[in-house]
């Protein structure tokens, strides 16, 4: 009988990345939509993005949404429904037990799936994470698209895109302005809260891993320079090179579900 064949042994690379995040407090983890793609989310850019079938000023940015709400909204109540059907996966829990286990991590994510956070808390707790840095909203939250509304919600309900009279209108007494996600789109400003925590974590930081991104799109793509600013060392964990590539110490070619687990792992207790 043959025994089954053992894992592949991790690369020098990797096992170099490893000690330097095990001998670092201050660790920030930049995360983009490669992460979720092994939870079956498809990434935006590459052959099976989503912007292979759509051009992203059609689709997410705000004029957008005033030319035809219905289309914008189409394709976010098909992206919301296809979520609630995925999970958090391996790179997800890595990064939540990391986050968990050092108390000066902090993760900053580019993605609006919310799978972090259900890695991080999978009983459903409504409270953010405070070491969680959303840079582009939250597909499951709702705001009012009216000029100085303030109105938002959790609502990961469908939403009826058929006709425009159909679509959500904002509750807010006297408002009644169509309701859109609360996510961020092209041209938009980031939330101030998430931006400034994600610069400042990454100006302190000793170790930015930069994970799942195709560091295209910014201030996000920036995060990581403030960290190399401050004399911190770039490990980037993607299958193919990016902009930030030539500026890390080590990229650790592969998946962010196979590569994360091994880079955020504990020490084994002495025996
Ligand atoms: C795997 C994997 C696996 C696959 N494991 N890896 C400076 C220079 C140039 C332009 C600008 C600049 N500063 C600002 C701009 C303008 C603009 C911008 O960046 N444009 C560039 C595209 C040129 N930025 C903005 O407009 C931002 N706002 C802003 O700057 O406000 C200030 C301001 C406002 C007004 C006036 C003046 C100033 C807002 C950007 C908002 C981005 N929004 C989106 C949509 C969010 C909502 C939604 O989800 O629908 O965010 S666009 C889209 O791209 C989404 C993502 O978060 C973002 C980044 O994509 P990401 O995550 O990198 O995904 P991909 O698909 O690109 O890459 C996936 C990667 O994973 C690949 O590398 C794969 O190889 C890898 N991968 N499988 C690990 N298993």
């Amino acid at each position: 009988m043959t025994s089954p064949p053992s894992p592949p042994s991790p690369s020098s690379d990797l096992l170099a990345a490893r000690d330097l995040v095990r001998r670092s407090r201050r660790v920030v983890i930049l995360t983009g939509a490669g992460v979720s793609a092994e939870s079956g989310v498809p990434t935006f850019r590459g052959p099976a993005g989503h912007w292979k079938r759509f051009r992203p000023e059609e689709l997410a940015t705000p004029e957008a949404f005033r030319r035809d709400p219905c289309l914008v909204w189409s394709w976010y109540d098909h992206r919301r429904q296809a979520l609630a059907a995925c999970a958090p996966n391996p790179g997800h829990g890595a990064v939540a037990r990391y986050l968990e286990a050092n108390p000066e991590a902090h993760l900053v994510t580019q993605n609006v799936d919310g799978l972090h956070q259900r890695a991080m808390r999978p009983e459903g707790s409504a409270v953010p994470h405070p070491r969680i840095h959303e840079l582009h909203g939250s597909i499951a939250r709702l705001r009012c698209s009216g000029p100085g509304c303030t109105w938002a919600a959790e609502d990961p309900r469908r939403i009826d895109a058929s006709r425009e009279d159909r679509l959500p209108r904002c509750p807010s007494p006297g408002c009644g302005a169509l309701v859109r996600p609360d996510v961020v789109w092209f041209g938009e400003m980031l939330p101030e809260a998430a931006l400034t925590a994600a610069f400042e974590a990454a100006s302190r930081a000793e170790v930015c891993i930069v994970a799942g991104t195709s560091a295209l799109v910014h201030p996000a793509a920036s995060v990581p320079l403030a960290t190399l600013r401050a004399g911190g060392t770039l490990v980037e964990v993607n299958p193919e090179a990016t902009p930030l590539s030539p500026h890390a110490r080590w990229c650790l070619r592969g998946r962010a579900g196979e590569l994360l687990p091994p880079l955020l792992a504990e020490p084994d207790p002495p025996a």
